[in-house]
């Protein structure tokens, strides 16, 4: 693929090392001789303690690993960049949102709870990291695919965390929060009930990481060039749409392809499908910090769109892959309290509680205080300071002056405000009050919001909560925590509740357990305060839902199912339509290598269904030819159209291949579509859009 050089690239291609045709060495260059033999007394005697060749290789091998992330371990990294389309030069002096500028990023998309080499089909909030090389500095926006958070302050985030990773006796389970301590800690925190909706909503299984929303959670503050503030909430919107699969595919996937996020990205951009986000502002003028029914520095609530809509003011394409994943994605380090002029910290206590927490884990994970000279790390506008020496240090600093001020050196580097230069200046801000360990009543509504975004979804994606939870809490052994969840849930939605006691075999009560509200009111000592009226109580925005008449199939991949003898034609017919809305067909056979057609001539396999499995497939297409009866004897295929029929998928059947249709449980339906019946390729293509035939799925579950 070509590649575009912008400064970040260049930064980083001058440290890409091509092995090509070169001589192996020793890390010290000198060429290797022989790379299998230890030097030894004989050819069959002890090995010498003078092997410096062999040291020199194990030493490196035995120190190959770092600490993973102690969150957000699992990730997936992609560079591009970011333009900015819109004219906010009033609201933020900074220099990257100035319209019509472009930025070289790197985003890394990661699981929470799960190690390193965890699924990345956890049922589990995303993180969406964002590093922009401005010209000013790296500026990090370090956000989620939800848009709230568990907790308010910072000072709880080692017990979520602690709460929801493998349990510290047995160290299970992996990458699931469906155990008894996470379930323990969050019926302990009414606070969490928002975002535990979210968690257990179809947005903590994404189909595909191009297919999520972005946050930056907080309320952020822009800052102008005259200094005045203006509170802004950050959204990344996917030019592809929001999509989930369903909670039964997400396990299936997670056994038949745990890199089904990473591949599908990677894919998508060696394809050439380069994703896209627009990013979108909401924009709170000072004044009106405290205009709303609730605090705008509670990162438990969000600012519906209603309220204050998102404005576009840029766009994030991801255009190219890494060289490296341990080198580039590994060794990322992000941190939300790199800002650059013109952004600013609110005074949210989780966000600043993070403030100190990535500079301090990746000092450790990468190894000391020169990870910014990492390439991965470096801003392209250059680093010029006094710091010096520590572990691994790669710049040679000239001169004999490492202090400031001094003469010795010019005065240099000077700080901006010598010269009249723009530097990083904190907005002004009053601050009043005592020293206190206290939380304001104004985020004592835990409820209000969680009932806006359950109202929010439509009766199909609230199914689905109802199942999460049911499933989760199923999986709870202590029946005192499922109950105290409960009373939760009762606090936010009867028919959530409900729902949820019913398959647990419980019956919810009507307020929370003694032991929550004890909790609850060492923040608030006289919870339950009562709530403000919210301003709206539902909020279009937050379902996934697509609406009639939108939705895209770009880059959706479609299973065309075969075996040796199928028509050409029948094949072709589709995949020229599909190509030409973007999506991608896939050939899959009963064995890799050639395929040979009814009408003569072949094609190559790749996929088979033995290596593939339905879950990874958008939809389903039978062609018909002499391959009809293969394929009615080959169980796997079966098992592939059941398998999509029961995930709600577009199927659709040529006019030869329909009775294969009656050797599986489906039959005439939505999103079932046979040739003899109408347009067979407009007809596939409008079902795709919708993504999921749900009302398919309420009343009419097969066995798969
Ligand atoms: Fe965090 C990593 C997002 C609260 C402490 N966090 C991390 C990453 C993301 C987030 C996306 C992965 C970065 C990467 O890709 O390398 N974190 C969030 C969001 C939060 C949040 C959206 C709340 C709104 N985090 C949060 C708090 C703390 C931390 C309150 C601590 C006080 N987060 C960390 C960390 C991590 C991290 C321990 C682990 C690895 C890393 O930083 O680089 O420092």
């Amino acid at each position: 693929m070509k590649k575009k050089k912008n400064s970040e690239v260049k930064q980083i291609d001058d440290h890409v090392v091509d092995n090509k045709d070169r001589v192996m060495t020793t890390n010290d260059g000198v060429p290797v001789f022989d790379n299998n033999n230890t030097l030894k007394a004989g050819n069959r005697g002890p090995s010498l303690q003078q092997d410096h060749i062999f040291f020199d290789k194990l030493m490196h091998f035995d120190r190959e690993r770092i600490p993973e992330r102690v969150v957000h371990a699992r990730g997936s990294g992609a560079h591009g960049t970011f333009e900015a389309t819109a004219d906010i030069s009033s609201i933020t002096s900074a220099n990257f949102l100035k319209k019509g500028t472009v930025t070289p990023v790197f985003v890394r998309f990661s699981t929470v709870a799960g190690f390193k080499g965890s699924t990345d089909l956890a049922r589990d909030v995303r993180g969406f990291s964002v590093k922009f090389y401005t010209q000013e500095g790296n500026y990090d926006l370090v956000g989620n695919n939800i848009p709230v958070f568990f907790i308010q302050d910072a000072m709880n985030f080692p017990d979520v965390v602690h709460a929801v990773k493998p349990e510290p006796n047995n160290e299970m389970p992996q990458a699931a929060s469906a155990h008894d301590t996470f379930w323990d800690f969050i019926s302990l925190m009414p606070e969490a009930a928002h975002m535990s909706i979210w968690v257990m909503s179809d947005r903590a299984i994404p189909r595909s990481l191009r297919m999520m929303e972005g946050f930056g959670v907080h309320t952020f503050k822009f800052i102008n060039e005259a200094g005045k503030t203006t509170f802004v909430k950050f959204h990344w919107k996917p030019r592809l749409g929001k999509h989930a699969v369903a909670w039964n595919e997400a396990q299936k996937i997670s056994g038949f392809d745990a890199d089904f996020h990473r591949r599908d990205l990677w894919d998508a951009i060696e394809n050439g499908d380069f994703p896209q986000w627009d990013l979108g502002v909401q924009l709170i003028p000072e004044e009106d910090e405290m205009k709303f029914s609730f605090d705008i520095l509670d990162p438990t609530k969000i600012i519906p769109e209603e309220l204050v809509p998102v404005q576009i003011i840029g766009t994030m394409t991801l255009n190219r892959n890494p060289e490296n994943f341990f080198a580039e994605t590994e060794q990322a380090a992000f941190d939300p309290g790199r800002l650059v002029p013109g952004i600013d910290f609110s005074d949210d206590p989780l966000l600043q509680g993070r403030i100190f927490s990535y500079m301090d884990t990746q000092n450790y994970r990468l190894g000391g205080p020169n990870f910014h000279e990492l390439p991965i790390n470096r801003p392209i506008n250059g680093k010029h300071n006094n710091q010096k020496d520590g572990f691994a240090r790669m710049d040679i600093l000239k001169g004999n002056t490492s202090y400031f001020p001094n003469s010795q050196g010019g005065g240099c580097p000077y700080h901006a405000m010598l010269k009249g230069e723009v530097g990083y200046e904190t907005g002004k801000q009053e601050v009043q009050g005592n020293k206190v360990r206290e939380r304001s009543d104004s985020f004592a509504d835990h409820f209000t919001q969680a009932r806006l975004y359950f109202n929010s979804l439509s009766p199909e994606e609230q199914d689905h909560v109802i199942n999460a939870f049911s499933f989760e809490l199923s999986k709870v052994k202590n029946e005192d925590i499922r109950k105290r969840e409960l009373a939760i849930l009762n606090q936010v939605d009867k028919h959530l509740a409900s729902s949820v006691g019913d398959n647990l075999g419980l019956t919810p009560a009507k307020s929370l357990d003694p032991l929550t509200l004890q909790f609850a009111r060492q923040n608030h000592p006289n919870y339950p305060i009562q709530p403000k009226k919210p301003e709206v109580e539902r909020s279009e925005a937050l379902s996934m839902k697509v609406k009639p008449g939108e939705g895209t199939i770009v880059s959706r991949k479609v299973a065309f199912l075969v075996d040796n003898g199928v028509s050409k034609a029948s094949v072709d017919k589709m995949k020229k339509a599909l190509e030409k809305e973007g999506a991608m067909p896939v050939l899959i056979s009963s064995k890799v290598g050639k395929l040979t057609f009814k009408e003569g001539g072949e094609a190559e396999i790749q996929h088979t269904y033995l290596t593939d499995a339905s879950v990874a497939f958008d939809a389903f297409y039978t062609p018909e030819g002499d391959s009809v009866a293969k394929l009615a004897k080959n169980p796997d295929y079966v098992q592939f159209i059941n398998e999509g029929f029961r995930h709600c998928k577009a199927l659709a059947f040529a006019k030869g291949a329909e009775e294969l249709a009656a050797k599986s449980f489906i039959e005439k339906d939505a999103g079932v579509i046979f040739e003899s019946a109408g347009d067979l390729t407009a007809d596939f293509i409008e079902q795709m859009k919708q993504h999921r035939i749900w009302e398919r799925e309420m009343d009419r579950k097969v066995p798969s």
